[in-house]
């Protein structure tokens, strides 16, 4: 009998033998839950007292899967296949009961048994594809034999999660359960299936995927749609592959195929490039300040400014079940404040993805005003004003004026010095950045933007916010552009510098797209509005160091009021309001033109070397923020780009990506641009000192 800290045990309940894996966090499917699954059904089947088996996870959760810690180690005994082959070969009915999580091998675990319950709560899903890989413990084999090819196709490319009556409806359990007390709901089916005398009944014997028409269809189609979609995944036509053999070979040939797939999937950079991305994001949400104080209590929030930023803002706020009250200049620009943010609903009701009843209910947590007075309640303030100092300071004067002593008052601002915003009040230590990003009601990436003389607990209260909000925060110090859009300004520049030298803006992009990201940074540009950057460079020109390069044609573009999408050209034309661009003959004129008038003669640039240029500037000015400790850790820059800047999942952020390639070799292009241009290719000293220790910046991404 295993010691009962042991994290599987079992215990005979009348003739059921009971096995509980309790694995916290989330059950996950170490070796030691291995062992102790296979020595569970080993003593059932040796154990005449015992008729049935039946398996359920202690704590929130049924199994969330295999270790992800444990990829990239040398694997030990014994495999996942082989536990879940031991269950399904039990000679006695084995039941999963499922609560919480039932994900990727933990419900490949539940598929191995012979009968499957659920709780409502519950979220069965395949998520592997998330993280590089394909269900690797019979889940490409047992899902199309239960469930038929479509629906198994599109659960394991999606990797998207199925709560318990979606389950039932597709036949991935057998029953859900009238309570969601999992042990009593277990426990009464397995009673009732031995009453029946219900038979052992192996998920591999499952005939669904036998009705070959509808399997190759399926699978044709799904070769069709990741060859389009897939941008650049590697495990999502293996899936499909697996699939192909399920249909095709019987199940153990079916199985060794979906072995040799998952162990290429495994070895893939994708692979440790998604499972950085998986970890990095949930300890970026673990902040210094976050262990150091409890979160304040929010529970009405104000929001001031009803443009782009503030409509956005205050539906992620609404979404979150909470009450706004938004604030603007007065009646005109609140009414088109509370229109931008109808707006987003009545989209949702277009698409029939919202009722006109849950728009109304939404919105009846909505209310405007031009007073400030009618923040007195609110326990936190979002302000989206004009990016102009003195307005935000003003704005901030009225909130020092009307908000209850320890209210939160948090600025949207993209560039300017929060400690200058926060110093025009009586309460400094009450004051955050919280850098949302267009639009703020979708993008998931949320700057906590920490100025030096704020408290602990209000830091807390914007990790909280975001949790509730389901953002991804980042907690960033105060400098111009706080992470994401200080590495924008500098890698963005250097492909400025690539234009001017004879690169063409169209080959980036091409070059950036084929790397990953969704656009290039001259789509990106037109996307957003070049009058954006424009203002923003107008504003540093006092300021920007006389002797640094600076490339005008941007400028040239904007001067023309060619401000991309919503002029209907900029970089690109978009004729008739397309969403698409074409290249433009005329601005690759004014880029010749503007060699000229800079003396330049322009010279080719292979697609590696802009490649190799425009991420070693994004990696070096990544590696001075966390050098500056604007950024704690580079797995915190890492975060910031994958959520808010496009960068590849796959490829885990520019640090993961850097680790990858090599810092020495980074740093060797740098030092060969810096030939050209040294002031602006300065190598970062983090760079420098690590490359001297021959260390990487995954050493520095312990705990902050
Ligand atoms: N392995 C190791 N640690 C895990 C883990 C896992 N599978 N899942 C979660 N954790 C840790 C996580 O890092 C965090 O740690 C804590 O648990 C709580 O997680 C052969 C190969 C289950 C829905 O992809 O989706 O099976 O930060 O903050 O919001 O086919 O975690 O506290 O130190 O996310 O309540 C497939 C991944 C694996 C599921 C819970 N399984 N997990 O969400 O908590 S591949 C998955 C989740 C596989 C087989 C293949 C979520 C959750 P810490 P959390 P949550
Ligand atoms: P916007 O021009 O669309 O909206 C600003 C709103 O603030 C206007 O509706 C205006 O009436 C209102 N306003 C101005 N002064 C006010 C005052 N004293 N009291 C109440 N309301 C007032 O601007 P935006 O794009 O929403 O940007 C707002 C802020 O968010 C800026 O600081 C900007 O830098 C930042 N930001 C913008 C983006 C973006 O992509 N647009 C992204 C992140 C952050």
């Amino acid at each position: 009998m295993p010691p009962d800290n042991a994290p599987v045990t079992h215990t005979l309940r009348g003739k059921i033998l009971l096995v509980t894996v309790d694995n916290p966090p989330v059950n996950a499917l170490g070796v030691d839950v291995r062992r102790g699954l296979a020595a569970a059904i080993d003593a059932a089947d040796a154990n005449d007292a015992v008729a049935a088996v039946l398996i359920v996870g202690a704590g929130r959760n049924f199994i969330a899967g295999a270790d992800i810690r444990e990829f990239g180690k040398p694997p030990q005994p014994p495999a996942l296949p082989d536990v879940c082959n031991r269950i399904e070969a039990s000679s006695k009915p084995v039941i999963a009961a499922i609560h919480g999580a039932a994900l990727g091998g933990g419900l490949e675990v539940a598929l191995a048994a012979h009968y499957r319950i659920a709780v409502a709560g519950a979220k069965l899903g395949l998520p592997e594809v998330q993280l590089g890989l394909l269900p690797g413990a019979g889940g490409t084999q047992r899902t199309p034999r239960l469930i038929g090819a479509q629906a198994a196709l599109s659960l394991m490319l999606s990797g998207r999660h199925v709560g318990a009556q979606e389950a039932l409806s597709l036949g991935l359990v057998d029953r859900v359960g009238a309570s969601d007390d999992v042990l009593a709901e277990g426990l009464a089916y397995a009673q009732e299936l031995l009453a029946s005398r219900a038979p052992v009944r192996r998920t591999r014997d499952a005939q669904r995927v036998a009705d070959r028409a509808a399997a190759e269809a399926a699978i044709a189609a799904a070769r069709a749609d990741t060859a389009k979609k897939s941008r650049g995944l590697f495990s999502p036509q293996k899936i499909v592959d697996c699939v192909e053999a399920a249909l095709n070979q019987p199940f153990d040939d079916g199985l060794r195929f979906e072995r040799q797939q998952f162990l290429e999937c495994l070895a893939s950079p994708q692979r440790a490039g998604l499972v950085h991305a998986f970890f990095a994001e949930r300890e970026a949400q673990k902040a210094p300040e976050t262990k150091a104080a409890p979160p304040r209590d929010v529970r009405a929030v104000g929001v001031v400014g009803g443009g782009t930023m503030g409509a956005g803002i205050a539906v992620a706020v609404l979404d979150a079940g909470l009450p706004v009250t938004m604030i603007e200049r007065d009646d005109e620009a609140l009414a088109r404040g509370r229109a931008n943010v109808e707006k987003v609903y009545d989209g949702l009701i277009a698409k029939g993805r919202l009722t006109a009843d849950a728009k109304a209910k939404t919105l009846a947590r909505f209310s405007g005003s031009t007073s400030y007075d009618a923040l007195a309640g609110a326990d936190l303030v979002i302000e989206a004003v004009f990016e102009d100092l003195a307005v935000k300071q003003a704005v901030f004067g009225e909130l020092d004026r009307v908000c209850q002593p320890g209210a939160v008052l948090a600025t949207n601002t993209s560039y300017l010095d929060i400690d200058a915003i926060a110093a025009g009040t009586a309460r400094v230590q009450d004051v955050i950045g919280l850098h949302f990003f267009s639009p703020a009601n979708i993008m998931k990436l949320l700057e906590v933007v920490v100025p030096a003389r704020v408290s602990a607990d209000v830091v807390a209260t914007a990790f909280d916010l975001a949790k509730k909000l389901r953002k991804v925060p980042v907690r960033a110090g105060v400098c111009d552009g706080f992470i994401g859009n200080r590495l924008l300004a500098v890698y963005r520049t250097a492909a400025d510098h690539m234009i001017e030298d004879g690169a063409s803006p169209y080959q980036i992009d091409k070059v950036v797209r084929d790397f990953g990201f969704p656009m290039g940074p001259y789509q990106v540009i037109d996307l957003a509005g070049g009058d954006i950057g424009w203002a923003t460079r107008k504003r540093r020109a006092a300021t920007r160091d006389p002797n640094a390069r600076y490339v005008q044609i941007a400028d040239r573009l904007c001067e023309r009021g060619w401000f991309g999408q919503k002029t209907g050209r900029g970089f690109y034309l978009y004729p008739q309001g397309a969403r698409t661009g074409t290249p433009d003959p005329e601005v690759e004129a004014i880029i010749a033109a503007e060699r000229t008038r800079a003396g330049i003669t322009p010279r080719t640039f292979s697609d590696d070397e802009i490649l190799r240029r425009y991420l070693a500037a994004m990696i070096n000015e990544g590696a001075n923020v966390v050098h500056e400790r604007i950024a704690l850790r580079p797995l915190d820059v890492d975060v910031t780009l994958l959520y808010g800047y496009g960068f590849p999942r796959y490829r885990g952020g520019p640090m993961h990506y850097a680790d990858t390639v090599g810092l020495a070799n980074v740093l060797a292009d740098i030092r060969a641009f810096a030939k050209e241009d040294p002031l602006f290719w300065r190598p970062s000293p983090l760079l420098v000192e690590l490359v001297e220790r021959g260390a990487t910046f995954a050493s520095l991404n312990q705990s902050a």
